[in-house]
C-alpha cells in the first residue's frame, strides 16, 4: 500500500510573523488578537496549521478566500447559477439486465476490465447513519457479515483473474484502486487493512490519497471560526470532489497511464449492487466514447437522489449533461421545464435519470481537462442564514465541492453520458440510521439503511438467477423480524461471490439446471471451478465447504431475531437486529 499525502505545493513554508501578515492580508484580525494571548506552543500550532491549510488548498488560503467571498456574495444575492440554463432530459443508454444487448455491453466492458483502474470515495463520516466506525467495515449482510470493502476487493479480484484468463497480461499486471479517505477515516482505514493483510491485495495496488479540510466560515467577510477557545481554526470537509485534485497532483492518473489503463472507476462507500453494472457501462462507455459516464437509475420526484440533466445555455447555446442536487432540481424545473416542477411522468417516475454517483471516465481527456483546470473546481457555499438579512449564519459554513460537478470542466463539445439500468440491479446504499430509514419507508421511500441493504443483497441475487431462468421458488415459510415497529421480511438468502459469477454471462454459464430454494434457505454460491448441476435446497448450503453432489439439505436455518435497545455489536444495532443458525426447525 502506497501513502499518497504529500504536498502539491509550490507556495513557501510561513514562519510566525509570515502567518500573521497573511492573517492580516485576509481580514482575520480577531485571530491576531486571539494570539496576543496565546502561550508559544498554541502560537506555533497555529503556525503549522495555516502552513498545511496553505498547502492542502489550490492557491492557498489567499484563494480560498477568495473563492469563498465571490461565492457567498452570489449566494447573499441569490444569484441562481442555473439561470443562463434551460434544462432537458438528457442522451444516455437505458439497459435492461439480461437481454442481447446488455450481454454484449458487458463482454465489450470485461474486454476493457484489463486498462481499468478503481478509485472509492471513502472520506464520508456518515453522520447520519450513526456508525461508530467507517462505513466501509460494516457487515453488507450477517450470514456471511462480508464488510463492504470485502466484497469491493472480492469484485476486483475477481475481474482480474477473468483478464488473466483471457488476455495476455504478465504476471505483474494488476487492477490498481485507490481510496480516498479524509482525518475522519484514514486512521480506521489503514487501520483495517493492516488487521486484514491487506484483504490479499498486492503490494502497491492500493493507494490511499487523504483528503483535507478547509477553514469554517463565520461570516458573509469570510472570518474563520476558532475551535472553541483555542486559536486554532476550525475547520470542514471540503466535499467528495476533493478527489479530482488528489488523483492528479499525487500523480496517480498518469502513472496509471503510464501502465496503459484508460478507464478510470469511481465509486462509493456503501453500495456493493453497483458492481453488477460496472462491466456492462464500462462497455457502453467504450461503445459510444463517452468520456464521462454516470451510472444513473430511474428516480422517484422529490427523492434524495441528484438527477441528470441536459442544460443548454441560452446565451451561448453550449450544452452541459450534469448532475443537478436533488433540492435545486425543482425550483430549477419549475423556472424553466414545467411549472409543477420535479414530478411524475406516466411511468410515476421523474423525467430525469438520478445520480447513483458512480462515474466511469475515459482516463486522457480526464487528465488533460485536470491540467488546463490548473486546480480550479466548481465549488459551492450553502450557508443556512439566522435571518432575512442574510448576514449571519446558524452556524459556520465552508466551500464545498462535488465529485459529480466534473463536467462544468469540460470545454470542447466532450461526450458525456449515462447508463441507466433499474434500481434493484445496480443501488442500494447504506446512509440513514434505523429510525430515520423506517420512517422513510413508512412514507414509502427507500429507507437507504443497513437492514434494506441486506435485503436487496438478497433480493437482487435472487433476481439475477431469475434474469437468467436459474432459480424456481419451492414452498417454505420466509424469515420475518421486527425491527423498530416494522416487520422486516427476508426471501431466500442468496449469496453470489464474485469468485463463483462476476457477472451476469457468468451467471448463466455457471448453472446448468434450475435450483430450486426455498423463501426460508440460505444459498452460498462461492468457487471459481464450482459448477452448479442441480439444487434442491430447503435449509442452508455453503459452497465454501461442502461439495455440491454430497448435498442433503440440512435443516438449517438463518434465524433473524430482534434486538432490545443496547444489546449486540453497533452493525447489528443500526439494522436492529441478530442473525443466528437454528438447526432442525
Ligand atoms: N465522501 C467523501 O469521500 N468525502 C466527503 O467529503 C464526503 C463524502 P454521501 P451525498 O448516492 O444517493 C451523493 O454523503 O454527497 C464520500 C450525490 O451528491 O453518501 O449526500 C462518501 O464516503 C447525490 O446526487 O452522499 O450524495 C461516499 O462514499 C446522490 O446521488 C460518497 O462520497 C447520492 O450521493 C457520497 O457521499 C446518492
Amino acid at each position: 500500500m502506497e501513502y499518497n499525502n504529500k504536498s502539491d505545493s509550490s507556495l513557501p513554508m510561513l514562519c510566525q510573523e509570515g502567518v500573521i501578515k497573511l492573517l492580516q492580508d485576509l481580514n482575520q484580525n480577531h485571530i491576531i488578537e486571539r494570539l496576543e494571548r496565546a502561550s508559544d506552543e498554541e502560537k506555533q500550532n497555529l503556525v503549522t496549521q495555516v502552513n498545511n491549510l496553505e498547502k492542502a488548498y489550490p492557491g492557498g488560503l489567499r484563494q480560498y478566500v477568495a473563492r469563498a467571498s465571490k461565492l457567498l456574495i452570489d449566494s447573499k444575492n441569490n444569484v441562481n447559477p442555473y439561470a443562463d440554463f434551460k434544462p432537458s432530459v438528457p442522451e444516455g443508454v437505458i439497459i435492461e439486465a439480461g437481454n442481447e444487448a446488455y450481454h454484449n455491453f458487458e463482454s465489450l466492458g470485461m474486454q476493457q476490465m484489463r486498462d481499468t483502474a478503481f478509485v472509492l470515495v471513502a472520506g464520508g463520516l456518515g453522520e447520519r447513519l450513526g456508525y461508530n466506525d467507517i462505513k466501509i467495515g460494516i457487515p453488507t449482510e450477517l450470514v456471511t457479515k462480508r464488510t463492504f470493502f470485502s466484497v469491493y476487493v472480492d469484485y476486483l479480484k475477481a475481474f482480474e483473474s477473468r483478464v488473466r484468463a483471457k488476455e495476455t497480461v504478465d504476471e505483474s499486471w494488476f487492477i490498481p484502486l485507490c481510496i480516498m479517505t479524509s482525518d475522519d477515516t484514514e486512521k480506521k482505514t489503514v487501520k483495517m487493512l493492516e488487521d486484514n493483510k491487506y484483504f490479499g491485495m498486492r503490494e502497491g495496488q492500493i493507494r490511499i490519497v487523504k483528503q483535507d479540510k478547509v477553514p469554517a466560515l463565520l461570516d458573509n467577510d469570510c472570518h474563520f471560526a476558532l475551535e472553541g477557545e483555542s486559536c486554532l481554526i476550525d475547520t470542514k470537509p471540503h466535499g467528495h470532489g476533493d478527489v479530482h485534485h488528489l488523483l492528479h497532483t499525487r500523480g496517480l492518473i498518469s502513472d496509471w497511464l503510464n501502465l496503459g489503463k484508460r478507464y478510470l472507476v469511481f465509486f462509493q462507500d456503501t453500495n456493493v449492487l453497483v458492481f453488477n453494472c460496472i462491466p456492462s457501462a464500462l462497455g457502453v462507455s467504450h461503445q459510444n466514447g463517452f468520456v464521462m459516464n454516470t451510472i444513473a437509475i430511474p428516480r422517484v420526484p422529490g427523492e434524495a437522489v441528484g438527477g441528470l440533466c441536459k442544460l443548454t445555455s441560452e446565451s451561448t447555446g453550449k450544452t452541459l449533461t450534469l448532475n443537478v442536487e436533488y433540492n435545486q432540481l425543482d425550483p430549477l424545473l419549475r423556472d424553466r421545464y414545467n411549472p409543477q416542477g420535479d414530478v411524475a411522468n406516466e411511468k410515476g417516475l421523474s423525467d430525469f435519470p438520478g445520480n447513483t454517483n458512480v462515474l466511469i471516465f475515459e482516463m486522457k481527456t480526464y487528465l488533460q481537462t485536470l491540467e488546463t483546470s490548473n486546480g480550479v473546481y466548481p465549488e459551492f457555499v450553502n450557508p443556512k442564514y439566522a435571518d432575512e438579512t442574510k448576514t449571519k449564519f446558524k452556524s459556520a459554513t465552508r466551500v464545498e465541492c462535488m465529485m459529480q460537478d466534473f463536467p462544468k470542466l469540460f470545454n470542447n463539445n466532450e461526450s458525456v453520458g449515462f447508463t441507466m439500468y433499474d434500481r434493484w440491479f445496480c443501488f442500494s446504499t447504506c446512509k440513514n440510521n434505523l429510525k430515520d430509514g423506517c420512517d422513510k419507508l413508512k412514507k414509502g421511500g427507500v429507507p437507504e439503511t443497513a437492514f434494506s441493504v441486506e435485503q436487496d443483497i438478497f433480493d437482487t441475487n435472487l433476481r439475477l438467477l431469475k434474469t437468467v431462468d436459474k432459480v424456481n421458488l419451492i414452498d417454505g415459510n420466509s424469515c420475518v423480524v421486527d425491527v423498530a415497529g416494522m416487520q422486516v421480511k427476508f426471501g431466500p438468502k442468496i449469496i453470489i461471490y464474485p469468485s463463483f459469477a462476476s457477472t451476469l454471462g457468468e451467471l448463466r454459464s455457471k448453472i446448468s439446471d434450475k435450483i430450486e430454494i426455498s423463501a426460508g434457505s440460505t444459498l452460498i454460491l462461492h468457487g471459481e471451478e464450482k459448477q452448479i448441476s442441480k439444487i434442491e435446497l430447503d435449509g442452508c448450503l455453503d459452497t465454501r465447504t461442502e461439495e455440491i453432489q454430497d448435498l442433503v439439505n440440512n435443516k438449517k436455518y438463518h434465524e433473524y431475531l430482534p434486538l432490545e435497545a443496547g444489546q449486540g455489536e453497533n452493525y447489528e444495532q443500526i439494522r436492529g437486529y441478530t442473525c443466528e443458525l437454528q438447526q432442525n426447525k
